[in-house]
């Protein structure tokens, strides 16, 4: 990888844990010495993607606009650490050939954890929400996800943290000493 940047993708079901996650690889790449950046819609769908909802084609487009900006950041040396729901496999495909076209590495991280399992978290209320007919179009209830094809990683709802950020890391850099 050398000091190349590059993106690592997290995608998943709203409270599935890609944000924990994607923290946890941001703080552990800056704590050894590397620029890295997280892109989610905490700080995309404020700003540059303000204007989208949750239409598909807002999704589309959310996603289209994430995967444009972490090229951005990886062009110019950070590791952009994008974690959205990017519920479909044509736009996540789109992404990654965003940046294999300009030799960038993309690495997709499917946190594959049980819609039961984050039906029960539900950190925001959104699933009782959408359970009780107050929102529609909720990834996972009444709109629909596709799993990736071909993740590099796949982490299951009970992975704990470290052992996480281990896998991801080593697939992003696999000279890596476990
Ligand atoms: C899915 C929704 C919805 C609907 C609001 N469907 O757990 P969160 O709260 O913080 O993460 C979810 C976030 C999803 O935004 P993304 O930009 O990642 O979505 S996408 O990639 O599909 O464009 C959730 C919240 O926004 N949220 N309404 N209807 N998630």
């Amino acid at each position: 990888l050398g000091q190349r940047g590059a993106t690592i993708w997290f995608t998943g079901l709203p409270a599935s844990g890609k944000s924990t996650i994607a923290a946890a690889v941001e703080a552990r790449l800056v704590r050894e010495g590397r620029s890295a950046y997280r892109l989610d819609g905490d700080n995309l769908r404020h700003g540059v993607c303000g204007d989208l909802g949750f239409s598909h084609d807002d999704r589309d487009e959310n996603v289209r606009r994430c995967g444009e900006v972490a090229r951005l950041f990886a062009d110019a040396g950070t590791v952009a650490i994008v974690s959205v729901v990017s519920p479909f496999e044509a736009g996540r495909r789109a992404a990654r050939a965003l940046h294999e076209r300009d030799g960038l590495r993309f690495v997709e991280v499917f946190v594959n954890t049980p819609v039961e399992e984050c039906m029960r978290r539900d950190p925001k209320g959104l699933y009782a929400r959408a359970a009780a007919g107050e929102l529609k179009g909720m990834t996972g209830v009444d709109a629909p996800y596709e799993k990736p094809v071909a993740p590099d990683v796949e982490l299951t709802g009970s992975s704990e943290v470290a052992d996480a950020v281990e896998l991801v890391l080593r697939a992003l850099d696999p000279t890596r000493a476990a």
